[in-house]
């Protein structure tokens, strides 16, 4: 009887230890959220339209209601004209002219143009 209880007892401080050490290794796994809290004003990983050779680059991904900034690299003057509706138009002058507006609130591809040169085609990608 008495070696069973003996045994018990190492059971339980052997528990109690792991219980210890399995709090001990949550704290530093809860550490990394402030790395990746990245919401809030405009800052240098804002993001960013560069207009070059009548391009308009890669589809762009930002947030609902992110500030974009757009910056025209070319001599000429270009717009960032939303195809469908009014969700953003702006005219970026040439020569690294900037602008910015802000994207739509409702997620989607929002495929846009340049008002003077038709052909130039971008999407902007809100999710
Ligand atoms: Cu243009």
């Amino acid at each position: 009887m008495r070696a069973i209880q003996a045994k018990a007892t190492v059971l339980l401080v052997a528990v109690l230890l792991l219980g210890g050490c399995g709090s001990g290794a949550g704290s530093p796994a809860a550490s990394p959220g402030p790395g990746t809290a990245t919401t809030g004003a405009v800052s240098p990983g804002a993001p960013l339209i560069t207009i070059k050779d009548f391009e308009y680059g890669a589809p762009l991904t930002v947030a609902p209601g992110a500030i974009v900034s757009v910056t025209n690299m070319d001599s000429a003057g270009h717009t960032v004209t939303a195809d469908q509706g009014q969700a953003f138009d702006v005219d970026v002058r040439g020569s690294g002219g900037t602008a910015t507006f802000t994207a739509p609130s409702a997620p989607g591809s929002y495929p846009y143009y340049c008002t003077y040169h038709p052909n130039m085609r971008g999407t902007l990608i809100v999710k």
